[in-house]
C-alpha cells in the first residue's frame, strides 16, 4: 500500500478505479469521456450520466467540477457521492429517475489530479493548491487554475503574477495544461451554436459558502451580468443554501478574485453557476483536512442543493418567474 495522509480519501488511481467500477455496473447510466491530460500526464476523466449515458442527447446539461484545488480532498469525495447517489437513485427515487431522463449530468470528479497525487504523496498532507507544471524563469511549480481562466484574466488585483504565489495565475490565460484542457471540454458542449450546459457547480473547501458571480467586481450589475440574472443567481444560491445551512453570497463578498471558473462560466459561455466552499466553516474543525470520517456526512449534506439545480436546468430563469 502506498503512503497516504488519510487512506479514508480517495486517491487519483482509486478514483478513476472507481468510476470504472460504476460504469460497469451501470452501463445505461454512466459514461466516461477521457477529456484530455494533465501536464504529467493523467488522463483528465469526465463522467455523464443520463438514462441512456452512451448517447449525447439534446438535453440541459448540468456540470460538477472538482477540486481545482489540490489540497480540497473533500471535494473529490463530494464527486464519487452525486454519481452514487444518482446512479442508485435511478428506478428506486423518482425525482431522481426523472431527473436521469430529462437531463445530461457532468461530474468531473478531479480536475488538477497532478496536484492531487503530490498532495497526498508523503504520510502527511503537502497543503498543496496549485497544478505542478514548471513556470518559466522561476523554481516554483504549479498555477492557480481558479485564477487561470479566460475572462478579464489579472484585471483586478485578485490574483498574482509571481509564481511562488499560491494565487499565481499563470503566464497567460488558459496557461495552464489543465485548464485548457477543462475550459476545452465546456466549449465542446457547444451544439448547433448553443452551450447545452445550463448551469454549474465548481466545489471547493472550506467556508460552508454558497458563492455566485461575479468574483472580479463588488458591482451586482455590471458589464456582463444584468439585474435578472444577478437575480437568478441569488435566488438559486439561496434556496440551495437553504438546504446545506451554507451561507449565500457574491463570491467577491468573501474576498476578490479574477481570472475564477465562475467569472467565466457566466461571461463567456452564460451558465448560471456557483462554488460550493464545503465543510468545514472554520480552521478549527480541520480547514483543508478534516478527518475522513466527516465524508459521508458532509457530501450527503449536498444532496438537495445538487438536485435543486438539477431541477432548474432545463430554465435556471424560471425561479424569478422569467422564461429567458
Ligand atoms: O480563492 C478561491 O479560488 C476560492 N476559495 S478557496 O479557499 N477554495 O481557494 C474562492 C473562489 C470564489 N469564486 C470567486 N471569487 N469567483
Ligand atoms: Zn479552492
Amino acid at each position: 500500500e502506498a503512503m497516504h495522509p488519510d487512506p479514508g480519501y480517495t486517491s487519483y488511481p482509486e478514483v478513476v478505479e472507481q468510476v470504472d467500477a460504476l460504469a460497469a455496473e451501470y452501463p445505461d447510466l454512466v459514461h466516461t469521456e477521457v477529456y484530455g491530460q494533465s501536464y504529467e500526464g493523467r488522463d483528465l476523466v469526465a463522467v455523464r450520466i443520463s438514462d441512456d449515458a452512451a448517447v449525447d442527447q439534446d438535453r440541459p446539461e448540468v456540470l460538477f467540477t472538482h477540486s481545482q484545488h489540490a489540497r480540497e480532498p473533500l471535494t473529490v469525495e463530494m464527486a464519487l457521492h452525486i454519481m452514487e447517489m444518482l446512479t442508485e437513485g435511478h428506478g428506486s427515487d423518482e425525482q431522481i429517475t426523472e431527473l436521469l431522463e430529462t437531463r445530461e449530468i457532468w461530474v468531473l470528479p478531479n480536475t488538477n489530479p497532478d496536484g492531487t497525487e503530490f498532495d497526498q504523496s508523503e504520510d502527511a498532507w503537502q497543503d498543496w493548491r496549485k497544478t505542478r507544471e514548471p513556470n518559466e524563469g522561476s523554481d516554483a511549480l504549479g498555477t492557480d487554475m481558479n485564477r487561470n481562466w479566460a475572462y478579464n484574466w489579472g484585471c483586478c488585483n485578485g490574483s498574482s503574477d509571481d509564481p511562488e504565489s499560491i494565487t499565481y495565475r499563470g503566464h497567460a490565460p488558459e496557461s495552464a495544461t489543465e485548464v485548457e484542457a477543462l475550459a476545452d471540454f465546456v466549449r465542446g458542449r457547444e451544439a448547433d451554436g448553443e452551450q447545452q450546459i445550463t448551469t454549474a457547480i465548481d466545489f471547493h473547501t472550506f467556508g460552508e459558502l454558497v458563492l455566485w458571480p461575479f468574483g472580479h467586481t463588488y458591482d451586482e450589475v455590471t458589464d456582463g451580468m444584468i439585474q435578472d440574472e444577478y437575480d437568478t443567481h441569488q435566488a438559486l444560491g439561496e434556496l440551495m443554501a437553504e438546504s446545506n445551512g451554507y451561507t449565500p453570497q457574491q463570491s467577491s463578498d468573501l474576498y476578490i478574485t479574477d481570472g475564477s471558473i465562475n467569472d467565466w462560466l457566466w461571461a463567456d459561455q452564460g451558465i448560471v453557476n456557483f462554488t460550493f466552499e464545503m465543510y468545514p466553516s472554520s480552521m478549527d474543525d480541520g480547514g483543508f483536512y478534516p478527518p475522513s470520517d466527516v465524508i459521508e456526512e458532509e457530501t450527503a449534506r449536498n444532496e438537495e442543493p445538487v438536485l435543486d439545480l438539477l431541477g432548474y436546468a432545463d430554465c435556471p430563469y424560471r425561479i424569478i418567474g422569467e422564461e429567458e
